[in-house]
């Protein structure tokens, strides 16, 4: 069966990096995300391989997202049989008392809302067709909570919960929901999260080998791969020098 996919965050890190293995196993893409340069370069680059259409929203945008998704071509509203939400972020790594409203807002506004947004715009699409798959990005931060996590915290136990809860209510349409559990990945991620501080960023990092997109975006493609008859309903995947949300091991 040929399949076709919807990705949101494609314009880096896990996102971007499952659209290319996706285009490697032939899957035609539509790829999402606010950076509209990125878009066009990825379409550009995997167009080689497969059918790629770029579509440019804000998830947070409840209007824009179903106008989005509305403004495809019948020909891939009838194709469309994967959803990967992948889109969302870390805003600020700070205590409770310290952190910033805004930064809550845009956590709980692109993790939580984005998503339930995107899922409810193209849920009619993958409903229509007879092998449907949604994978959410979850994650660690979704299972354990740490100090400073707080609202990203909140945010990804929310993706948890929407994840199981989608299972239980799709389970008589057919629908497979796989949510997909990252430990620490090596992306643009802490970047956006320390608002563009490199050294801060990169001291996330210090001392072991983390995770990479690709060793994410090749476990996506292992839970949309299966059989028909299996369902991968979670993966939670860390480096080898990870084994909780606060326990790593660094070398000096
Ligand atoms: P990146 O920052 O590299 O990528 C985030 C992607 O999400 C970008 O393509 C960005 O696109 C998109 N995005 C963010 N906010 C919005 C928005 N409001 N509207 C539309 N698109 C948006 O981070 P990762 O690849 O690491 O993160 C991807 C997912 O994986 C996230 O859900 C994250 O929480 C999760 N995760 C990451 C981990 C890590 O350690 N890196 C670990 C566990 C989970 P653009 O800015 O162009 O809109
Ligand atoms: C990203 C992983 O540990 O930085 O979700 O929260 S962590």
């Amino acid at each position: 069966m040929k399949n076709t996919a919807l990705i949101t965050g494609a314009t880096s890190g896990i996102g971007q990096a499952t659209a290319r293995i996706f285009a490697k196993n032939g899957i035609d893409l539509v790829i999402t995300g606010r950076r509209t340069e990125r878009l066009e370069a990825l379409q550009a680059e995997l167009s080689q391989k497969v059918k790629v259409t770029t579509l440019n929203f804000d998830v947070r945008d409840r209007q824009a997202v179903f106008a989005a998704i509305d403004s495809l071509s019948d020909e891939w509203k009838v194709k469309i049989n994967i959803l990967v939400n992948n889109a969302g972020n870390a805003h600020g790594l700070a205590k409770f008392q310290d952190a910033d409203l805004d930064d809550f807002d845009a956590m709980i506004d692109g993790n939580v809302k984005g998503l339930l947004y995107v899922s409810k715009a193209v849920l009619p699409l993958l409903l229509k067709n007879g092998h449907a798959h949604i994978v959410n990005l979850g994650s660690v931060a979704g299972k354990q909570v740490y100090p400073a996590g707080n609202v990203y915290n909140a945010s990804k136990f929310a993706v948890d919960a929407i994840s199981q809860a989608m299972r239980i209510d799709l389970v008589d349409e057919g629908v497979k929901v796989t949510e997909i559990e990252p430990g620490l990945v090596n992306t643009e991620f802490s970047l956006v999260r320390f608002k563009g501080d490199e050294k801060t960023a990169d001291g996330t990092y210090d001392g072991l080998e983390p995770l990479t997109a690709e060793d994410i975006a090749n476990t996506i493609y292992y839970a949309i791969s299966q059989p028909e008859h299996v369902q991968i309903a979670e993966l939670l995947v860390f480096p080898k020098a990870q084994a909780s949300a606060r326990d790593t091991h660094r070398e000096e």
